[in-house]
């Protein structure tokens, strides 16, 4: 097509130079009224807010281009290895002020728009907050590649261009109401098309074998439905270091040919609007955070993902390197983002043999050389398996390697363990049965050359249960990553007062070295230092509270604690026990135990999967329980509890900030990691949990005496299945009997009767697996040393400044460095400075 022509006669290398853009106030200040007027067609008589904000997007994005450029040509010039991270999710948040910020034009930019009258924050706000990801796993992927650039590793993002990203959440009487969110409706300045690489992905068909000139055995796959992937490129700069690193995500467009039998019948039209069909592909995000999907529209969209992200690399490959692929596992390296990109590993074979000719077993060692896979949890309900049939239909060709890549690792097994049949049932990438499936985490963990989990207790858990047999037979393979959030994003911009005090009291180099964070510690000790401390902790308070207020119609008093929980709603993560704890308090107050009251803020939010109805009832439950008690008088001054609608990336820069105990009350052992656990603790939260994900790693760093434990471990979880008694539990515990009690009064449905019955049936199940009355009084007591330990002010500010002095720890400077020291062994490669 037009735009993927290119011309023959080439001008010379110069031909596009230019000077470097402007980064005074003064430059940018021209630039952004040229978009504004020239570009955008707007003027003074239509002062368009969205407009405003185009503008200054793409005069940043033009200062971002030009870096962009020279990152791209040095790492093409050093020929140096690569990674390539593999995600079905990258949740970015938002552009303009990450580009601001990085590109150290926060003043620069605020003082030429000042000469307008206008202000930065409130144009950045303007920027909708894009949703391509459910939660911890899909941040993970963006905080990655923010240290990537920072660390100036050649890694390259490679995703999905939903035009739905995460449904939009709000309330309607308590409830859960699902909308869409189709955030490109007004374009994306964010983004460059680039056609000129658009690749064609084959699904259907079947497969044909015949031999060629030589004799060889070729196989093809043919009479397939293609869909043609066109890649947006987003760009990824670095802090303050000129490398602009690049995410690409793939769109779904259809052919351009007709399906001539249909063409025949003279369906025209119908032939058509098939068209349309593949364009489904990238439509929309799953919003199942942690648990089945199954559908088949999600099986095209992750071998879509593969395939066209597969054929960009080799294409790459071939124009630096040609045809010779011997050298190709040393240069490059795919990280697989949970399963969900594993069926690569049956498409680069695919690629490498019937399009690239390479004899199978010089495709395995390239293979099992360059894939890499990361686990990032222990459910069962979350463990993919795709049927078989599902696979035969869509995607023949790939079976058959797939089952291939299973024979030959069967043997090897045999050959282990002689004679060890029900091994081999139990380490086979096909699982046999009436609808016998692919087991996909199997086929990443033989198809790869590390595994890794996320935290160490995680870590250690799969070593141990659902991988044991793989890591007796491969335990090098096997290693922890603990994850890491980015202080950019997460302490740096998002809470600018500590930020100043921060710079003010240990220099500037924390940003980039996150471990002298713990320079602060001392500071602990020095009371002018926590008056600013506290100081700051009440601004941010204050700006949560007026978001609260907003949002949420409640009133939030600065001197109570802030207690809150954000992340997906899920039976795991026990938000029904954060709820339990509420009406505990509740209670204390009606019956007049309120001598030496800690006055508490109780903050809730996240999204239910909209399939997941015991999440939308716990969703429910917590506004209701709301209502009740902010209704009540006498809880005036002492509870409040509010439920924040739709929580994303951008409200969690305001409420991380202002927070002051962090809830992370998973069942031990289900949580796999956590990530917000570790923005809490950056800005001065201090934690209540269980021994579970990095929790443990969290009270390693800051010691047992600045985090509030309960709760049984892993493995006294394990140990009390089977003799669980909650019923004995709650009639043993005065406490729990009251909750109880008024929950199973209707108390909190009053006009709806019986919407509860299903929450109130999960905490007495004996069969229950998260266990939530087993932790209710290990709960309450820590809610009780929580509550003593803020009244007395100085010595919660010293556990404050001490869990932001030991958060280095957490950096995914620190993690991607580890993934780089053991798995990637990439070099840092710096670009030519713009100048
Ligand atoms: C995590 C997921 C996940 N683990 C399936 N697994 C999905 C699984 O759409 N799907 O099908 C989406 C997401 N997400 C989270 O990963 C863990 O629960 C967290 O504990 C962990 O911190 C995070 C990042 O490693």
């Amino acid at each position: 097509s037009s735009s993927t022509k290119l011309i023959r006669n080439c001008p010379n290398d110069s031909t596009f130079d230019l000077p470097p853009l402007s980064l005074a106030p003064e430059g940018i200040a021209h630039d952004f009224k040229h978009y504004y007027v020239h570009t955008f067609g707007r003027d003074r008589d239509c002062l368009s807010a969205y407009y405003l904000y185009r503008a200054l997007a793409t005069t940043l994005r033009d200062r971002l281009m030009e870096r962009w450029k020279t990152t791209r040509q040095a790492y093409d010039e050093t020929g140096c290895k690569r990674t390539y991270y593999l995600s079905l999710e990258f949740l970015m948040g938002r552009a303009l002020s990450n580009a601001t910020f990085n590109l150290d034009l926060d003043e620069a930019v605020a003082r030429g728009l000042h000469t307008l009258g206008l202000e930065l924050e409130e144009i950045a706000s303007i920027e909708p907050d894009p949703g391509l990801g459910n939660g911890g796993l899909g941040r993970l992927a963006a905080c990655f590649l923010d240290s990537c650039a920072t660390l100036q590793l050649p890694v390259r993002g490679y995703g999905l261009r939903y035009e739905y990203g995460m449904f939009r959440q709000t309330i309607e009487n308590g409830a859960q109401v699902e909308e869409p969110d189709h955030w490109l409706r007004e374009g994306n300045p964010w983004e460059i098309e680039r056609p000129e690489f658009t690749q064609r992905i084959h699904f259907g068909g079947h497969t044909e074998t015949h031999r060629d000139q030589n004799g060889r055995i070729v196989v093809s796959w043919v009479d397939t439905h293609d869909v043609l992937a066109v890649p947006y490129d987003i760009p990824v700069p670095g802090y303050r270091n000129d490398t602009v690193n690049t995410l690409r995500l793939w769109k779904a467009a259809a052919t351009d040919e007709f399906d001539l039998d249909e063409f025949n019948a003279g369906s025209y039209t119908e032939s058509v609007a098939q068209k349309n069909a593949a364009e489904h592909i990238t439509m929309v995000l799953y919003p199942n955070d942690a648990s089945e999907n199954g559908k088949e529209l999600r099986l095209r969209q992750q071998y879509f993902l593969a395939s066209a992200s597969i054929k960009d690399v080799l294409r790459d490959w071939i124009r630096l390197h040609g045809h010779d692929f011997s050298r190709f596992a040393e240069l490059n390296c795919f990280q697989l983002n949970d399963t969900h990109p594993a069926v690569s590993v049956a498409e680069l074979m695919r690629q490498l043999m019937d399009e690239h000719h390479l004899e199978w077993q010089d495709a395995w060692d390239i293979t099992r050389r360059t894939m890499a896979y990361t686990n990032h949890t222990l459910l069962p309900e979350a463990l993919e398996r795709w049927p078989v049939r599902l696979f035969r239909q869509l995607l023949p060709r790939i079976l058959e390697i797939i089952f291939e890549i299973n024979a030959r690792f069967l043997a090897e097994v045999a050959l282990r363990w002689p004679g060890d049949i029900d091994r081999q049932r139990r380490m086979s990438l096909i699982e046999e049965g009436y609808d016998p499936q692919v087991r996909m985490a199997y086929l990443a963990i033989v198809g790869s050359f590390s595994v890794n989990g996320v935290a160490a207790l995680h870590s250690q858990l799969l070593v141990e249960g659902l991988f044991r047999d793989f890591h007796e037979l491969w335990p090098e393979k096997f290693n922890n990553k603990t994850n890491g959030v980015t202080p950019r994003r997460w302490l740096a911009m998002c809470n600018p007062g500590l930020s100043d005090l921060l710079d003010e009291t240990i220099g500037t180099g924390w940003v980039r070295d996150l471990e002298q964070l713990s320079q602060l510690a001392p500071y602990a000790d020095d009371s002018a230092f926590r008056a600013r401390w506290h100081e700051i902790k009440q601004a941010n308070k204050a700006r949560l509270a007026e978001q609260i207020r907003d949002l949420c119609g409640v009133e939030f008093p600065l001197e109570a604690m802030f207690d809150v929980q954000v992340k997906r709603i899920h039976e795991y993560k026990r938000q029904l026990l954060n709820i339990l704890h509420v009406i505990h308090l509740y209670n204390r107050i009606k019956r007049g135990d309120t001598a030496n009251w800690t006055p508490r803020c109780v903050l809730i939010g996240g999204k239910a999967a909209p399939g997941y109805v015991m999440a939308k009832q716990i969703i429910k439950l917590i506004n209701n329980v709301a209502r009740v008690v902010n209704m009540d008088p006498a809880t005036s001054g002492l509870l409040r509890v509010a439920f924040v609608p739709d929580y994303r990336v951008s409200l969690m820069e305001v409420i991380a900030p202002g927070t002051d105990l962090s809830e992370q009350i998973s069942t031990a052992g289900k949580e796999a990691s956590g990530t917000g656990n570790m923005k809490f603790m950056m800005n001065g939260a201090v934690t209540i949990g269980t021994l579970d994900g990095a929790n443990i790693e969290i009270r390693e760093q800051v010691g047992a005496d600045h985090f509030f434990l309960f709760g049984l471990t892993a493995a006294g979880v394990e140990s009390m299945r089977g003799h669980y008694d909650p019923n004995a539990i709650i009639a043993s515990d005065p406490a729990l009997r009251d909750v109880m009690n008024l929950l199973e009064s209707g108390h909190f449905n009053q006009f709806e009767n019986g919407v509860f019955d299903s929450v109130i049936l999960s905490i007495r199940n004996p069969h229950d697996p998260w266990m939530t009355a087993a932790d209710f009084r290990s709960y309450v007591e820590a809610q009780e040393r929580a509550a003593a330990a803020y009244r007395d002010r100085e010595h919660w500010l010293r556990m404050s400044i001490l869990n932001t002095a030991h958060s280095g720890h957490f950096s995914s400077d620190r993690t991607i460095a580890e993934y780089n020291r053991d798995i990637w062994h990439l070099e840092t490669v710096a670009p030519k400075s713009a100048g």
